[in-house]
C-alpha cells in the first residue's frame, strides 16, 4: 500500500479546464504517479453518462500503467466500472456500509484532518488515511484550516506504522518535507493540472 501511495494524483474535469483530463492523466502516468483518483466533483462536475464514459476513459489509461484507479466517494460507480477502491470522506457513506457494499480486494481511502478521525477510519476498516489539508489550498473550496507539518507528525505519531497519504497545498517546495514529517506519500491536484510541463513538475515531486 506504502509505495502505490507515494506519488497518489488525484483529478476530475473541472480541474482541467485548459486541457483534456485524459492527455493530462496520460503524462502524469508517463511521468510516474503511482496512484490516480478520479475526483468528479463541485459545480463544475460532469454527472450521470458523461462522469461514468470520463470515468472508465481514464480508467483504461490508469490499466495501461497498472497504476490502481480509485473513485472519490461515488462507491456505485466504483463497483460499476470495477476500480481498483475508493476514497471517502469524513461526511460520506458509513465505512460499515462501504465495506459491506464493495468487493473484498478494494483498496479503501479515507480523509482525516486529526489523529481521532484516522483512528476511527483504521478501526473500521481503512486501507490507507489521506491526511490533511497540510496546506492551505484554493482547489478544495471547503477545505479546513491547515494542519501544517506539525499536525502531521502528531498524526504520524499515533497511528503507528498505518499508511498515511498528505493531502493539499503539496508543491515541489514542500513535498520532502512533508515526507520527513510521516508521509509515506503525498496526493496533489494543481500542481499537475495547471502545470506547463508535467513530466518535470512530477520530477520535482520526487525530490
Ligand atoms: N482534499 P491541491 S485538500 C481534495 O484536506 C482535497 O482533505 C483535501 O488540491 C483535504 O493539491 C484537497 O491543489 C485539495 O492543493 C488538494
Amino acid at each position: 500500500m506504502k509505495d502505490k501511495l507515494a506519488l497518489y494524483f488525484i483529478m476530475g474535469s473541472q480541474n482541467c479546464p485548459r486541457k483534456d483530463p485524459e492527455e493530462i492523466l496520460e503524462q502524469a502516468l508517463d511521468a510516474g504517479i503511482t496512484m490516480f483518483q478520479f475526483r468528479e466533483k463541485g459545480e463544475a462536475a460532469l454527472i450521470g453518462h458523461e462522469k461514468r464514459q470520463l470515468a472508465e476513459r481514464l480508467q483504461d489509461r490508469c490499466q495501461a500503467y497498472s497504476v490502481p484507479f480509485i473513485v472519490n466517494d461515488d462507491v456505485d460507480l466504483a463497483i460499476t466500472i470495477g476500480a481498483d477502491g475508493v476514497h471517502i470522506g469524513q461526511g460520506d457513506e458509513s465505512m460499515q456500509q462501504v465495506k459491506k457494499r464493495c468487493p473484498a480486494h478494494f483498496i479503501i481511502g479515507v480523509s482525516a484532518t486529526n489523529a481521532a478521525e484516522a483512528n476511527k477510519a483504521i478501526q473500521d476498516g481503512a486501507n490507507y488515511v489521506g491526511v490533511g489539508p497540510i496546506a492551505a489550498t484554493r482547489t478544495k473550496i471547503d477545505a479546513k484550516c491547515p494542519i501544517g507539518l506539525s499536525g502531521l507528525r502528531e498524526i504520524r505519531e499515533q497511528l503507528g506504522d498505518f499508511p498515511i497519504v498528505a493531502i493539499g497545498g503539496i508543491n515541489h517546495k514542500n513535498a520532502k518535507a512533508v515526507r520527513e514529517a510521516g508521509a509515506d506519500g503525498i496526493s496533489f491536484i494543481s500542481v499537475l493540472t495547471k502545470a506547463t510541463d508535467i513530466q518535470e513538475a512530477v520530477n520535482m515531486l520526487k525530490l
